[in-house]
């Protein structure tokens, strides 16, 4: 029986582990990224378990998320990131070059190569053919010292495309119509591996849109084999040597098999307030549009640009939109300023915004009140854009810049023709804003820059025999990290300061949650399916953590948020029967009792202060197992090293 592509990739790089799936395996990292949202948080725990140099073939430490800079939080931040990589062997990537999934694809990614990052979009390496996982800032921290990735052997999904797009058509819709087959579970506990003789007609930066979205899914990562076009973009990039021809063979064995027939397809619109809520665009055209915002991780390479500024050639946008454009990297800019291709944005009266995340995370450009929004981005969830009432639709920028034009939620193909697009051979290289790490020798003499923004982690504590707390907080399915610890340009400065966010815990479903909790010292919270999709921010953990969460029981729980609440020593369990979730009310009072028994058969037995009893379920490794008797990654990884 032949391998899939993940698979091989898997093979070469296993360090423990059987690859049966559900099994948990251990795999060499190659590489690792960060961004500034959580590098703060990553590089803390990094120092704190003493290794001199990074152990990875590469690691690099992007500035991308918090550069508004309202103040000397972020600021401080950015030069604290700057230190540490200089001192311990990282890349450091300056504020204003880019989106840090843009430049990896870009200058780092290489086929065949293990790849995590402290943020959820990392699979968008998938699109060069990288084995690329989001993950919890710990657990970067852990595989920058040279320790193993944990994950859950996933199942393994194909995608067969056949065909070709229509004209107005997009990677963004092959994304979208993905997401409404199979909604934002449907990818949970799989890697999706794109094939079929359609993948021959997208490029690299189109391949790296369907990755990059492929987090929406909730897969464990996505990929697209390694070909002649995968050589044509490294080439491009100045990179030919890093290229390898990488595909899963013909006889490989798959869980699940779709096929999607690219001609087929129309441009697809994902409406309020989820990804996977998804129609095609013709269906609500005529809606009014308040805002466009054109960028972000998904959507802003150089082709997604020159097709916008093409679009927009000679045209003025209707008077009552608003539209921003970020393009994904200074490598993109200065190309689209090279080619006069930034004059037809500009003159479109389009509004150029920096080489950044910007609004996809909050960070300005929120929309007016009751405001419609429509973005190429990923992510649509409620408040994340910062304007609470705001109505955030996901585009492709084909249907981004017919709205921007017409003021109204617009097909393209109404447009006429599409203007064809020439990619250029050679893109313009320049790294100057990539700082390398200082020699072995120099970084003994490298000062870490601390400011006062960088607060002390919250202690955690071993897991307890009895834990006995009240229930403060019930909460529905697809629970997103973004309601728990919500992000936006007034909270994100203090990524570093974890007493500061607490404050904000919840804020979007409950604002009391937080006074509450502080009051009752230790709670529990319970959520329904999915419970913790989308971001990898660990604070999503380390914040309950402080404010006293023991454990979360919910129906399912998303991957990565899972991995960062037994990072944190809070205990994750599921309903045996997920009826059971109906009889729980907020302010029972719970009692999980034989917890320790518990840890090691998997079962759990918890009752209510009403005389009901619940069966929960925790089937954890060995490894967390230790992890949660010992209070945490951190105290693991310090007894380890004993
Ligand atoms: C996001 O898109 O939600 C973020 C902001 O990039 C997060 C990381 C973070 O919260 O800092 C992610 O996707 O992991
Ligand atoms: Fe940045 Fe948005 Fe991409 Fe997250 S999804 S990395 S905030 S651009």
């Amino acid at each position: 029986m032949g391998y899939t592509l993940a698979q091989k990739i898997i093979k070469s790089h296993l360090l423990s582990g059987e690859m049966r799936v559900g099994e948990e395996i251990a795999l060499r990292i190659d590489q690792t990224l960060t961004q500034d949202a959580t590098g703060t948080m990553a590089y803390l725990e990094f120092e704190t378990m003493g290794i001199p140099r990074v152990r990875t073939e590469r690691s690099v430490a992007y500035i991308d998320h918090n550069t508004l800079q309202n103040g000397f939080e972020n600021a401080d931040d950015h030069r604290y990131i700057g230190s540490v990589a200089e001192k311990y062997g990282i890349y450091f990537s300056r504020p204003g070059n880019g989106i840090c999934h843009q430049l990896h694809l870009e200058r780092f990614g290489i086929p065949g190569k293990t790849l995590i990052g402290s943020d959820s979009h990392t699979p968008t390496g998938g699109g060069i053919g990288m084995l690329a996982f989001g993950a919890g800032g710990l657990d970067v921290a852990v595989a920058m010292g040279g320790g193993a990735y944990y994950i859950t052997m996933p199942k393994m999904f194909r995608v067969n495309l056949h065909g070709k797009l229509s004209p107005f058509v997009t990677a963004k819709d092959i994304s979208l119509e993905l997401l409404r087959i199979l909604s934002v579970k449907g990818g949970v506990g799989a890697i999706i591996e794109w094939g079929g003789e359609g993948v021959k007609t997208l490029s690299v930066p189109e391949r790296a849109t369907i990755t990059n979205m492929g987090t929406e899914l909730g897969a464990t990562t996505s990929i697209f084999p390694s070909d002649e076009i995968t050589r044509k973009f490294l080439r491009a990039e100045g990179r030919e040597e890093d290229y390898t021809p990488l595909c899963a063979d013909e006889d490989a064995v798959y869980d699940r098999i779709i096929d999607i027939d690219l001609s087929t397809l129309s441009p697809l619109i994902a409406c309020p307030h989820s990804p996977d809520n998804v129609v095609a665009v013709e269906t609500i055209a005529g809606t009014r549009v308040d805002q466009v915002c054109i960028g972000s991780c998904t959507n802003s390479s150089l082709y997604d640009m020159l097709k916008v500024a093409a679009l927009l050639h000679g045209k003025t946008i209707h008077k009552n939109v608003s539209l921003s454009i970020s393009p994904g990297s200074k490598q993109v800019l200065t190309m689209l300023a090279d080619c006069g291709a930034l004059t037809d944005i500009l003159s479109s009266g389009a509004r150029v915004l920096e080489c950044a995340c910007g609004p996809c995370i909050g960070m300005g450009f929120s929309p007016n009140s009751a405001g419609v929004s429509l973005r190429t981005f990923n992510r649509n969830f409620e408040g994340r854009s910062g304007t609470k009432d705001a109505k955030v639709y996901l585009v492709s920028p084909e249907v981004a810049v017919a709205s921007a034009l017409t003021g109204v939620i617009t097909d393209p193909r109404t447009l006429g023709e599409m203007p064809e697009v020439k990619m250029p051979d050679a893109y313009r290289i320049d790294d100057s804003a990539i700082i390398p790490p200082a020699s072995e020798e120099d970084a003994e003499k490298i000062e870490i820059l601390r400011g006062p923004n960088i607060k002390e982690f919250p202690s955690s504590r071993p897991v307890q025999d009895t834990m006995k707390a009240p229930l403060l907080l019930k909460v529905g399915d697809n629970i997103t990290t973004d309601h728990i610890m919500p992000a936006g340009a007034k909270i994100l400065p203090y990524r570093s300061n974890i007493p500061y966010l607490s404050r904000f815990c919840f804020s979007v479903v409950d604002e009391t949650f937080p006074e509450r909790a502080k009051e009752a010292r230790e709670c529990f919270i319970v959520g329904g399916s999915n419970y913790g999709q989308g971001s990898s921010r660990e604070h999503a953990a380390l914040v309950p953590l402080y404010l006293g969460v023991r454990a979360v029981i919910a129906k399912s729980f998303a991957r990565i948020h899972m991995a960062n609440l037994i990072n944190a020593g809070i205990l994750p369990l599921t309903f045996k029967n997920p009826e059971d979730y109906d009889k729980l009310a907020q302010s029972d009072l719970l009692m999980l009792t034989n917890v320790y028994k518990g840890l090691e058969n998997g079962t759990f037995f918890m009752c209510d202060d009403k005389g009901n009893s619940y069966e929960l379920v925790g089937e954890f490794t060995e490894r967390q197992r230790e992890i949660l008797r010992l209070g945490g990654l951190l105290s693991y990884t310090k007894e380890k090293q004993k």
